[in-house]
């Protein structure tokens, strides 16, 4: 699992130790010490005798690391554009046969808040972050048709835990249906190259899984119980405003562009 350090990374770090012999975990940052099942190994993505290092030996990938949020363009060409490039060319060299690609629902960041996407649509990234989401999306694709490797790429929502805002209503994806979800995609016996949106089963949603029933993943949380509350602590909409308008929320209108 690479970006073990993150949040997600911290999150899932116990929780996948269920389903490896090995659980090896890698960051740029220093991470506490390996457990029992566990392997540490630092490394930055954009190096790619690194990543060799990183990857050697592996069954699968969960790929977490990267710049997570809109950022200028180097730190996220460094991370998101050569590193997943390392991250595919070390899984060819090494056979790793399947990846789960922390994607993002900013891929499709310019749909509307009243339309829902399925894994067929059209990509509409809201900024360059979103953009080199969409990339890895890309080369993962490419790395299939050409080595068979199997990647899913998981759109992942809004994975935190509980919704932060009226928006993540939509697209909240709780820690146990993320670890649901990885371990849907690890698991099905054909994943091939999949798009499945990460979400818990929220009622409003932007997102339709019927492409990705290969993958089996039954979301077993919603943001329902939090709607009251959410709504409570948060102010009226103004549904001018293209952070309300859009899926992305404030990403289509924040950094660089
Ligand atoms: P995070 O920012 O907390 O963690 C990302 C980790 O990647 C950090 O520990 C960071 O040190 C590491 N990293 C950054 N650049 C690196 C490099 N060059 N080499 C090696 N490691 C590097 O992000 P979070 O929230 O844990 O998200 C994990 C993944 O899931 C990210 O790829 C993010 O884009 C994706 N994602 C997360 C969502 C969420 O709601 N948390 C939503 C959609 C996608
Ligand atoms: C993401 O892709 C980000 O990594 C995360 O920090 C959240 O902001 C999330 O999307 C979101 O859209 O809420």
């Amino acid at each position: 699992m690479t970006g073990a350090a993150g949040g997600l990374g911290q999150a899932m770090r116990t929780r996948l130790q269920a389903n490896c012999d090995i659980l090896r975990l890698s960051d740029l940052n220093p991470l506490d010490p390996a457990q029992a099942v566990e392997e540490v190994v630092q490394a930055d993505l954009s190096d790619m005798a690194a990543v060799q290092h990183m990857v050697a030996g592996c069954q699968a990938i969960v790929h977490f690391g990267g710049i997570s949020v809109e950022q200028p363009w180097a730190p996220i060409v460094q991370a998101n554009i050569i590193g997943v490039y390392n991250l595919y060319e070390a899984a060819r060299v090494h056979g790793v046969k399947r990846v789960v690609f922390a994607s993002s629902n900013h891929v499709m960041g310019f749909y509307r808040q009243n339309e829902v996407v399925d894994a067929k649509s059209p990509p509409r990234p809201d900024g360059l972050y979103g953009l080199s989401k969409a990339f890895g999306e890309d080369i993962s694709r490419l790395y299939f048709d050409r080595y068979g490797i199997e990647t899913a790429c998981v759109r992942i929502g809004s994975s935190y835990p509980e919704p932060r805002d009226r928006r993540m209503l939509a697209t909240w994806l709780s820690f146990d249906d993320l670890h649901r979800l990885i371990t849907a995609c690890l698991t099905t016996p054909v994943l091939g190259h999949s798009i499945i949106y990460g979400t818990s089963d929220n009622s409003v949603s932007w997102y339709d899984n019927h492409l990705a029933k290969h993958i089996g993943f039954r979301p077993q949380d919603s943001s329902d119980v939090f709607r009251e509350a959410v709504y409570a602590r948060t102010d009226e909409p103004d549904l001018t405003d293209p952070a309300v308008q859009f899926q992305g929320g404030g990403f289509v209108k924040i950094g660089p562009l």
